[in-house]
């Protein structure tokens, strides 16, 4: 279900913004979305279905790092619908460089990234989309704890809950402004201004460049409530047992360190969009 909406509301620092119902050339805007993945086979199809329904004229670009069949369900499908292009990432370096390879093969002037698990909901794309296309927003973050967003169908762990509120707190502390989701995988901006970020991380840790970088130079960030699920399949790419707890620990550590390096020693202007 779509969260509850509100009026939109953008705060003096333009960081806050909920997104009234989305008009119906939302949906119709050529967008295109960027699915990074590593073993997805168990999701991958109705992740692009669900897209496509909602964005009509959304191409999906299927950044594939992994050895399951996840490429070839994609490419089955690109076969009858050619807005679907199924990239096999041989040399994948983790999450970060699968969005860069998406974004370099990306078509349009509005890019979103969007996890193949179906944590997050293709049907919330209008309302994370809307601040873009309105041209009202540079960056969207779209949020699984913001007032609207529905997360009774995940359950946190006490460690990530614990993770996530510390990198939240600690980003926000950082750069002086209330990001509340830093690492949602749910990002969408415009070609202009993710040029003008040039994140350089290339596994999780370019989540935390995002938001930060958005904020260093100056542009609009609109935060819109998402919902959230348990994963429905698929491997996590942080592994499993052991090895997620070890990569959580590892990842929530380099996003500190990240943000405070960006804050104190890496705050200038990155470069600006090729014309
Ligand atoms: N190409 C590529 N995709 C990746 C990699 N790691 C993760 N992904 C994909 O990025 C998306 C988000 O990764 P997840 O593993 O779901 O991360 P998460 O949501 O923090 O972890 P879970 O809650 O365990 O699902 C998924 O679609 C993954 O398949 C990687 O190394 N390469
Ligand atoms: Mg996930």
């Amino acid at each position: 279900m779509t969260p509850k909406v509100k009026k939109p509301i953008i705060n003096k620092k333009r960081i806050l913004y909920m997104q009234d119902c989305p008009e119906d050339n939302i949906k119709d805007t050529p967008v295109s979305i960027i699915i990074a993945c590593l073993f997805e086979e168990d999701t991958i199809g109705d992740c692009i279905e669900r897209i496509s329904k909602t964005m009509k004229n959304a191409e999906i670009i299927v950044v594939h790092g992994g050895t399951d069949k996840t490429y070839d369900i994609a490419k089955k499908i690109s076969d009858k619908n050619p807005k679907i292009i199924p990239i096999r990432n041989k040399n994948d370096k983790g999450k970060g460089h699968a969005i860069k390879v998406g974004i370099s093969r990306a078509t349009y002037d509005i890019i979103c990234q969007f996890d193949a698990d179906l944590q997050f909901e293709p049907e919330n794309l209008p309302n994370v989309l809307a601040p873009l296309i309105n041209d009202e927003a540079d960056i969207v973050i779209g949020s699984r704890f913001l007032s609207g967003a529905d997360a009774s169908n995940y359950s946190f762990s006490f460690f990530r809950s614990v993770g996530n509120w510390i990198v939240n707190r600690w980003v926000s502390l950082l750069i002086g402004r209330n990001i509340s989701d830093v690492t949602t995988g749910y990002k969408a901006w415009t070609r202009k201004a993710i040029n003008s970020i040039d994140f350089r991380d290339d596994k999780f840790v370019y989540e935390v460049e995002i938001p930060m970088r958005a904020v260093l130079n100056d542009l609009r960030i609109a935060q819109v409530p998402v919902n959230y699920y348990n994963r429905k399949g698929g491997i996590s790419g942080h592994g499993t047992g052991i090895n997620e707890i070890n990569s959580l620990i590892i990842t929530g550590i380099l996003l500190l360190w990240k943000a405070a390096f960006i804050r104190f020693f890496d705050s200038g202007k990155r470069k600006t969009e090729k014309s």
